[in-house]
Order: structure tokens, then sequence, then C-alpha cells
């Protein structure tokens, strides 16, 4: 979020949520801000909410085109929107199951941590980190050029898999990790 909003030069107020005390796990917070209890939410001016990454960056998107992060046409846009979902469903959700199933941070929230599941899931991890390396070798960004949502997705997901769940990319996937040094090298992801 706080990567696309700079991309975007977008500033907004934020409020912390402190997840450690649950905060985001109380029936007012589930009743009147977010059903899931998920974060992050955006509150609009209205008093409504919308939960979900994705469908905050887009409600942002809509309202400020430019520089357009979800592609512009409908060729472009639909790669982009390919690859958010190859991340989101490949990627991310395999480094979700390391996390709860392998973390001792998490362990306190779970009924059972399955530790199978992690180590089966850790491999999943480390093909797909292979398949990205092949598919960077003949494309800039992840939807080709240029930069997109697809890409910042990627790079937090990366990113939470080295530092919470021991599972950094290897320098010697030369084409992922050039990826990784130009996105994680922009001035939005420093920041
Ligand atoms: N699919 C949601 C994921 C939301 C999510 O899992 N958020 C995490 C923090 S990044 C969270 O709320 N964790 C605390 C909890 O589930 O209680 C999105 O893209 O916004």
């Amino acid at each position: 979020m706080h990567i696309y909003l700079a991309e975007k030069g977008i500033e907004i107020p934020f409020e912390e949520v402190d997840i450690m005390k649950r905060a985001n796990r109380t029936p007012e917070f589930m009743s009147r801000v977010n059903v899931t209890g998920g974060i992050p939410v955006l509150e609009l001016d209205d008093g409504s909410h919308i939960a979900e990454s994705i469908a905050i960056c887009r409600y942002f998107e809509t309202q400020n085109p430019e520089p357009p992060l979800f592609g512009s046409g409908a060729r472009e846009q639909a790669r982009v929107e390919m690859w958010t979902r190859r991340i989101e469903l490949n990627l991310m959700m395999p480094v979700g199951m390391v996390w709860v199933h392998g973390s001792p941070l998490t362990k306190a929230v779970m009924k059972k941590q399955i530790p199978e599941m992690a180590e089966q899931n850790r491999d999943v991890v480390e093909g797909y980190y292979k398949f990205l390396d092949r598919h960077l070798e003949n494309h800039e960004y992840l939807a080709g050029q240029p930069f997109s949502i697809a890409d910042i997705v990627a790079l937090c997901t990366i990113d939470f898999a080295a530092k919470l769940n021991h599972l950094p990319h290897s320098t010697e996937q030369k084409h992922l990790d050039r990826w990784y040094q130009s996105v994680s090298g922009r001035p939005s992801a420093k920041a």
C-alpha cells in the first residue's frame, strides 16, 4: 500500500491498528470496519470502508490514473491482472502457508500448526522463484513493460518470505535478482 501510494504521489493519513492486541478482531471492528478483520482498510470521507489491498489501490487508480499502475488499454491491463493474480495465488498463498504453519509467531492463533504443510509449501515457494527467474530472463518487469502493481505485490511477498519465513530468493537466480534489485531500489520501495 505504501509503495503504491508513493509511486502515485498520493498522501493520506494513516492510523495504526495493533494486530498483536487483536484490535482488528473486536466485534466492533468486524461489524463496523471490515467483516473479515483483515487490514489494511481504507476509510472514506462518508465513513464507509474498503478492504483488500488491491481493491484499495484500484479505488485510488480510478481517481488518479497517472502514472498507470494497473496497465493502459485492454491488453496491458489484462496482463497486469494476470500477473497480479498469479503472484497472489501461486506465491503469496504458499508463503502464507509457511507463515501460519511454520512460524512461532503464529502458533498462538492457529488451532494446530502442521509442520509438513510448512515444509511442502517451502518447496512450492522455491519452485516458484525458479519459475520467476526464467520468466524474468525475457521481461523487464513481471507484466513486461511498464512497472506495475504486479511488481509491487511480488516485491512485498518476496520481502515477507525472506524476512519472516527465512525464504529469500537466491542471488544466483540472476534474472529474478536483477528484477528484485531494480524494484526494491525504487524510491517508493526504499521509503
Ligand atoms: N487479502 C488481504 C490480506 C489481509 C491480511 O491478511 N492482513 C494481515 C496483515 S498484512 C492481517 O490483517 N493480519 C492480522 C489478522 O488477520 O488478524 C489484503 O490483500 O489486504
